[in-house]
C-alpha cells in the first residue's frame, strides 16, 4: 500500500508540475476557463445581493434589511472564495494583459475582505442602520409636532425657495438635529470595522481611504487634484464675492459680511453645494432670456415619465443604446405615498445583462431634469459595457461613471437645445443673454467644485486616524468655511453634532471625490466632442446633437463606454479626447466670459473671506442658554439634559424643579439610599 501510494503522489506532482510552477498555475487557457466559470457565477450573486438591496431601498423594513445584509454577507463569502482559487495560478507573470487586470481585479476585496463573519455582519448592520436613519429623517413644526417634514421634498423645496431668514435656519438646523445626532456614536464604530475589513485584503491597504484612492490608478492622485482645485479657485472666489454682495441686498448688512464666509442656510440647498435656485436673486439681466425653465414645464403640464423619455430621446439621438422595456417597467421614478424608501436618486445594474433601473423622487423641474440625465448616464454605461465581463463592468474610473449623463446634459441645458424641446421660447443671441445663461451654469458647476473636494478630505482624514470622533464637527466645519467660505447660521455644538452624516454619502459610504473629478472630465469630453460634432464658436453655445458630424461625436463616446474599466483611464479618455490627463482648462475656456464680466462686477469687492467671522446669533431670543462664562449659546434642547456643553457646566446648574418622573427618580435613590446605608447600621 505504501508503495502504491508513494507511485500515486509521485504521477500527482509530476501532472501538477506541468502547468503549476512554484508560484501557481501558468497556463493562461485554464486561466480564461477559470474566468469564464466565475463570469457566470458572479451574475448570479451580484444578482441576488442587488436584487435584495432594491428590495430594502424601496421599502426600509427591518425584514428587508436583514435579507439584504444576509446576501452583502454571501457576496463576500463568494468574493473570498474566487480570489483564494485565483490564487492559485501565477497571474502576475501572464503575458495577455487583460486576463491580469482581471485577476488583479478579482484578488482584491476591500471590506469583503473581512474574516471575522460577526464583524462582516456588524458593519453591514451599522451600514443599514445608517441608511435608514438618514432616509426616514424628519423635521418637525415646534407648534405642530404632528406636522413633519420629509428631506425631499419639503426641506429641499423649503431651503430652495424660502427667503425668510429665520425659517431657512429652522429647516437647515432642524435637518442637523433630526439626523446628524443620531448618527454620531455609530460612524466610529463603521470606521473602526471598515479599515480592519480592508486591512485584511491581500494588499494590506493602511486605511479605506487608501483603499479607495486605489480605484483611480494615479500614483500622484491628491497632488494633481490639488492642483486642479488651485487652477479653479479665482472662478469659484469670483462667483461667491458676486453672490455674497447680492444677499446682502437681500438679507442686511448686519446678516452678511462684505468680508466673511456666507452663512450656509441661504444658498438654495441643504449643503450649499448647489447655488441654482438663487438664480432669480442673481440673474444677471433680468430683462433677458431667462434660464428657469421650470415655470414652463409646469406650465406645459410636464410629467416625470416625460422627463425620463426626453433624456433617453437625446441618448438613442447621440447614437446610444436606447433603454430597454424592463427599465421602463421596473424603475422607480416618484416617491411612493404608503412607505419609506431611499429617495436618494441612483441607478442601478443586476448584472445580469438586460436589468437596469432607476430609483429616484423625481419632481417636475429643470434640476431634476439635469439629474434624470445624470442617472440615464450611469444606466448607458450599463448597457454599453455589458458585454464585458463581470470585473470590468465599471467606469474606467469611478469619476467617468459620474460625467456620462453630466456631460450630455450639458449640451441638453443650452437655450438652443431647451427650445428645441419646447423649453424656452425664444433664445436672444446676445452677450446679456449669455452672460445669464453662464451664471445658470455657474451656480450648478462652479459652486459644486469646493464641496465635491473637500468631502473626502475630510473623510480620508477620518479613515486614516488625523481626524477623530472628538474633532470629527469641528473639522468638518474648518473645511467648509476654508473651501466653500460659508459658516454654519447658528454655533454648533461640537460634542453632539454630527454634520458631515446629514450628507447621503456619508451614511451610505458612497466616496465623494468622483463628483469632483467628474465635473472636471465632463468639460474636457464636453470640449472634444464639440470639436469632433464640428460646433464651431464658443464652448458654451455647444450642443453636440446639433453638430454636422454628430455620428463621430456619439461613436467616439460609445466607444469609451463600451470599454468600461478594462483598461487603465488615460486609454479610455484618449479615445475621446486625444490625451491622458485630466485638466481644468476646458471648464475655465467655458466659463470664460463670465469670468471677465464677474471681475467687472467684483471690483471693490474682497475676494476670499476672513475664516473667524461669524453670523449675529440671539441666542436669548431663539431660547438658547448662554453660557455663564459668554463662551457659548446652548440650545434649548441641549439644557439641563445631563451633559456639560458649556465648559464652566453652568448649562446643567439652576436647572429647572424636577419633572414627575425625575422625582420619581429622586424617591427611588432616597428609598434605595435608606436601606442601603441606614438599615445596615440599625441593624448593627
Ligand atoms: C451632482 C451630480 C450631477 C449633477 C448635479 C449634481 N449635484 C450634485 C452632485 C453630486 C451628487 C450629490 O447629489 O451630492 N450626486 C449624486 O449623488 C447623484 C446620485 C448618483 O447617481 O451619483 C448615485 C449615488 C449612489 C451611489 C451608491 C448608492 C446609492 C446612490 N450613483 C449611482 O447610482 C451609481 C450607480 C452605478 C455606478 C456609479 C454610480
Ligand atoms: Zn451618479
Amino acid at each position: 500500500m505504501k508503495g502504491r501510494a508513494g507511485v500515486f503522489c509521485l504521477l500527482l506532482v509530476a501532472l501538477s508540475a506541468q502547468n503549476v510552477a512554484p508560484q501557481g498555475i501558468t497556463d493562461e487557457q485554464q486561466a480564461w476557463d477559470f474566468i469564464w466559470d466565475y463570469n457566470a457565477k458572479a451574475e448570479k450573486v451580484y444578482y441576488h445581493s442587488k436584487s435584495t438591496r432594491w428590495n430594502y431601498e424601496v421599502d426600509l423594513t427591518e425584514e428587508n434589511s436583514q435579507k439584504q445584509v444576509e446576501a452583502k454577507i454571501a457576496e463576500a463569502q463568494f468574493v473570498k472564495d474566487v480570489a483564494q482559487n485565483a490564487s492559485r495560478f501565477d497571474w502576475q507573470n501572464f503575458n495577455n494583459a487583460t486576463l491580469k487586470r482581471i485577476f488583479f481585479s478579482i484578488s482584491s476585496l476591500g471590506t469583503a475582505a473581512q474574516r471575522d463573519q460577526a464583524k462582516l455582519k456588524e458593519l453591514n448592520d451599522i451600514l443599514s442602520e445608517m441608511a435608514n436613519i438618514y432616509s426616514t429623517g424628519k423635521v418637525c413644526e415646534f407648534n405642530d409636532p404632528s406636522n413633519c417634514l420629509e428631506l425631499n421634498p419639503d426641506l429641499y423645496d423649503c431651503l430652495a425657495n424660502n427667503r425668510d431668514y429665520d425659517r431657512l435656519r429652522f429647516c437647515w438646523e432642524g435637518w442637523r438635529d433630526a439626523v446628524g445626532r443620531k448618527l454620531k456614536d455609530k460612524y466610529p464604530r463603521f470606521v473602526e470595522l471598515s479599515n480592519d475589513a480592508v486591512s485584511q485584503d491581500a494588499q494590506n491597504w493602511t486605511d479605506t481611504g487608501a483603499y479607495w484612492r486605489s480605484w483611480y490608478e494615479t500614483a500622484d492622485f491628491q497632488e494633481q487634484l490639488e492642483n486642479l482645485y488651485n487652477q479653479l479657485k479665482p472662478l469659484y472666489n469670483n462667483l461667491h464675492a458676486y453672490v455674497r454682495k447680492k444677499l446682502r441686498e437681500q438679507y442686511g448688512q448686519d446678516k452678511i459680511s462684505a468680508t466673511g464666509p456666507i452663512p450656509a442656510h441661504l444658498l438654495g440647498n441643504m449643503w450649499s453645494q448647489s447655488w441654482i435656485y438663487l438664480y432669480n436673486l442673481v440673474e444677471p439681466y433680468p430683462g433677458k432670456t431667462s434660464l428657469d425653465v421650470t415655470p414652463k414645464m409646469k406650465a406645459d403640464g410636464w410629467t416625470v415619465d416625460r422627463m425620463f423619455r426626453t433624456s433617453d430621446d437625446f441618448f438613442k439621438d447621440m447614437g446610444q443604446v436606447e433603454m430597454p422595456q424592463n427599465f421602463w417597467d421596473n424603475s422607480m421614478f416618484v416617491k411612493p405615498a404608503d412607505r419609506e424608501v431611499v429617495c436618494h436618486a441612483s441607478a442601478w445594474d443586476f448584472y445580469n445583462a438586460h436589468d437596469v433601473r432607476v430609483k429616484m423622487c423625481t419632481l417636475v423641474n429643470m434640476n431634476d431634469l439635469v439629474i434624470v440625465h445624470h442617472e440615464m448616464g450611469h444606466i448607458e454605461y450599463f448597457l454599453q459595457y455589458k458585454h464585458q465581463p463581470v470585473p470590468f463592468r465599471r467606469g474606467a474610473n469611478p469619476g467617468f461613471h459620474e460625467a456620462v449623463g453630466d456631460l450630455l446634459a450639458l449640451s441638453v441645458s443650452t437655450p438652443t437645445h431647451l427650445q428645441t424641446i419646447g423649453l424656452l421660447d425664444t433664445v436672444e443671441d446676445d452677450d446679456e443673454s449669455d452672460i445669464n445663461f453662464l451664471m445658470s451654469m455657474a451656480l450648478d458647476k462652479v459652486s459644486f467644485l469646493p464641496f465635491g473636494y473637500l468631502m473626502d478630505q475630510w473623510r480620508w482624514g477620518v479613515f486614516n486616524g488625523s481626524i477623530t470622533p472628538a474633532t470629527y464637527n469641528q473639522e468638518w466645519w474648518k473645511l467648509r468655511t476654508r473651501y466653500q467660505g460659508i459658516v454654519p447660521p447658528i454655533p454648533r455644538n461640537h460634542a453632539k453634532d454630527f454634520d458631515p452624516g446629514c450628507k447621503f454619502h456619508i451614511p451610505d459610504n458612497t466616496p465623494y471625490i468622483r463628483y469632483f473629478v467628474s465635473f472636471i472630465l465632463q468639460f474636457q469630453f464636453h470640449k472634444a466632442l464639440c470639436e469632433t460634432s464640428g460646433h464651431t464658436g464658443p464652448l458654451h453655445k455647444c450642443d453636440i446633437s446639433a453638430g454636422p458630424n454628430k455620428v463621430a461625436a456619439g461613436e467616439k463616446l460609445a466607444r469609451m463606454l463600451r470599454m468600461g474599466s478594462s483598461q487603465p483611464w488615460p486609454d479610455a479618455m484618449e479615445v475621446i479626447t486625444g490625451q491622458r490627463n485630466m485638466s481644468a482648462q476646458p471648464l475655465v475656456d467655458y466659463f470664460q466670459p463670465l469670468i471677465d464680466w464677474l471681475e467687472q462686477q467684483n471690483q471693490g469687492e474682497t475676494l476670499g473671506w476672513d475664516e473667524s467671522w461669524t453670523p449675529p446669533y440671539d441666542c436669548e431670543a431663539t431660547d438658547g442658554f448662554t453660557c455663564a462664562d459668554g463662551s457659548k449659546c446652548i440650545r434649548p434642547g441641549d439644557r439641563c439634559d445631563g451633559v456639560n456643553d458649556c465648559a464652566d457646566d453652568s448649562d446643567e446648574q439652576n436647572c429647572p424643579v424636577a419633572s414627575a418622573q425625575s422625582v420619581t427618580v429622586s424617591m427611588a435613590t432616597i428609598f434605595i439610599s435608606t436601606i442601603v446605608c441606614i438599615l445596615p447600621a440599625t441593624l448593627n
